[in-house]
């Protein structure tokens, strides 16, 4: 537009015209980025946490924020004001940017204070004492009997408590008709399983699964079908062992389990063989060591005795080892079989089995 022409006709006016739209239009801009950024610094001075912070920056300068929507409208500028408004905006975008910023970190380290403020702890407050618990009298039995022989050079073997009959009984040389299989001694699972009566059938099943030479002993839970009282329980704990190899003979079970005795019961503890039967073994005997107690000469926990029963024990049988697949030609071996009950109380001086049940802890304490 050439100014000579400026009052010749309406065109001028229309120019003026437009040109009040656009400087109304240029001022509204202003005004808008203006409103934008002091609105956002007030804002921003009463967020309190991470989430709000977000929320205000998408709010003012994410893709569908307030900043862009007005920065959208600039197409409608004129070329020279355009650069001006786009300026504008880049400083309140700057400002607003600068600010969140500024406030995060401010956040961030109020956040981090009051997490250590509640994470504090006093160390000079008194702590409370929890009780502790100890290792019951049968646990530690048994981790004695299987510390001793694992020294000798034993493995430990393990199996289920729910057996069948013929690993239980029938491979042990327990014969059908025989009074350990009746309903009255065992608990029936159905006519061919049972609830073991004993660890022995863990030591068939190795017997059938390894190859001489075998030393294991089989600590775990036993079930006979007994009413409790002071010597009976029900569920109880034995801890029998097995040797196979060539030339094994009594002597070895006999010097084997003076070993276990002096190291259960002291140096001084002489061991005792009576004759005796099991199905299993041949010879079989019941062993005696001499009372920890009087050492021999008679007291209480001896009864007068002067000796006391700790263990069944015997060579195995030649049956068991052939029904194993062991020639009993070439092998022979010994087994024995402490019970975990008992040696507790033996060794501790425990007159009522009933008290290793029932868990109380005056009781429990004491071990
Ligand atoms: C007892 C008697 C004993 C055995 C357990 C045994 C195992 C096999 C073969 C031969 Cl596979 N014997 N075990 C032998 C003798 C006695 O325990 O009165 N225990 C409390």
């Amino acid at each position: 537009m050439h100014p000579s022409s400026l009052f010749r006709d309406e065109g001028f006016f229309k120019e003026i015209y437009k040109m009040k739209l656009l400087i109304k239009e240029v001022f509204d801009m202003r005004k808008q980025l203006e409103d934008i950024r002091n609105i956002s610094e007030k804002e921003l001075q009463e967020v309190e946490t991470i989430g709000q912070l977000e929320n205000l920056r998408v709010r003012f300068l994410g893709k569908k924020g307030e900043l862009t929507a007005v920065l959208r409208g600039m197409g409608a500028l004129s070329a020279e004001e355009r650069p001006l408004i786009g300026q504008l905006g880049n400083e309140v975008r700057v400002f607003i940017e600068d600010r969140i910023r500024e406030t995060d970190v401010v956040l961030e380290a109020n956040d981090r204070n009051k997490k250590l403020e509640n994470e504090k702890i006093d160390i000079t407050i008194p702590g409370k004492r929890s009780n502790i618990g100890k290792r019951h009298p049968i646990s530690l039995i048994i981790e004695d009997i299987q510390d001793i022989f694992i020294g000798m050079g034993y493995e430990i073997a393990e199996g289920p408590e729910i057996e069948y009959d013929y690993y239980n009984f029938e491979a042990l040389n327990i014969p059908k008709d025989h009074p350990a299989r009746d309903v009255q001694d065992t608990f029936y699972i159905n006519e061919n399983i049972v609830l073991r009566t004993q660890t022995s059938p863990v030591q068939i099943r190795t017997m059938k699964n390894k190859k001489p030479p075998i030393k294991i002993i089989c600590p775990g839970r036993v079930y006979r079908s007994d009413a409790v009282d002071a010597t009976h329980s029900p569920v109880f704990h034995q801890i029998e062992g097995l040797v196979v190899d060539k030339g094994v003979t009594m002597g070895d079970l006999i010097g084997t389990l003076e070993v276990f005795a002096k190291s259960m019961f002291g140096e001084n503890t002489a061991i005792r063989l009576r004759p005796h039967h099991f199905p299993f073994t041949e010879p079989s005997a019941e062993v005696d060591v001499s009372c920890w107690v009087c050492g021999g000469k008679g007291c209480r926990v001896c009864k007068n005795e002067g000796w006391i029963e700790i263990l069944g024990a015997g060579m195995v049988h030649p049956k068991v080892l052939e029904e194993c697949g062991i020639d009993s030609e070439i092998y022979s071996g010994f087994a024995f079989g402490p019970g975990g009950e008992r040696t507790a109380m033996g060794r501790f001086g425990i007159d009522d089995m009933r008290l290793l049940y029932e868990n109380d802890i005056r009781f429990l304490e004491q071990f």
